[in-house]
């Protein structure tokens, strides 16, 4: 494999971690408000991006490749507001889109087709994550403002459940 996608993807299991701990913070964040709802919405969300940083992890060692794991960051953003935390999840997907597209492209320019397939997976995944946080937005300012909105939609997010994604599993 081409140094730089290794590092490159070797990156990204760092980033994936990251992206569970901020999930989870945000969880802890609705915890405290009471929303259990919202808090079991990013529970599975931080489960999601272990999967995400484990596939990863996988592919290197399924194609002999060297993984380093360094420390991942403290989740440090304060929440006040209850849609504070939806909007710094939409933003925090824009950008993993982006770091996504990069190693994509980096892929491409070296004819690393086995990993622009493997990526494939990540580019869709993260079109559904961004409409997913998107909404959740929309859906706050709609109803969150009013108590029996947000009691609803606190139950409609507690109805979320989540299922592993691995290696094996993964489609496109
Ligand atoms: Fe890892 O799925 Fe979005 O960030």
């Amino acid at each position: 494999m081409n140094e730089k996608v290794r590092e490159l993807l070797n990156d990204q299991i760092n980033k994936e971690m990251y992206s569970a701990y901020l999930y989870l913070d945000m969880a802890n964040f609705y915890n405290d408000k009471g929303l259990d709802g919202f808090s079991n919405w990013y529970e599975v969300q931080a489960k999601e991006e272990m999967d995400h940083a484990m596939m990863i992890y996988h592919y290197l060692h399924d194609n002999n490749q060297k993984v380093t794991l360094e420390a991942v960051g403290k989740p440090d953003k304060v929440y006040e507001e209850l849609i504070d935390p939806l909007n710094a999840a939409y933003a925090h997907e824009q950008y993993v889109t982006e770091l996504i597209h990069t190693i994509y492209g980096e892929a491409q320019k070296v004819n690393d087709f086995r990993t622009v397939q493997f990526l494939d997976w990540y580019v869709k995944e993260q079109g559904e994550e961004e409409k997913n946080a998107s909404d959740l937005i929309t859906k706050m300012e709609l109803f969150g403002t009013d108590p029996r909105g947000l009691y609803l939609l606190d139950q409609e997010l507690a109805a979320r459940t989540y299922t592993e994604t691995t290696l094996a599993t993964m489609s496109l």
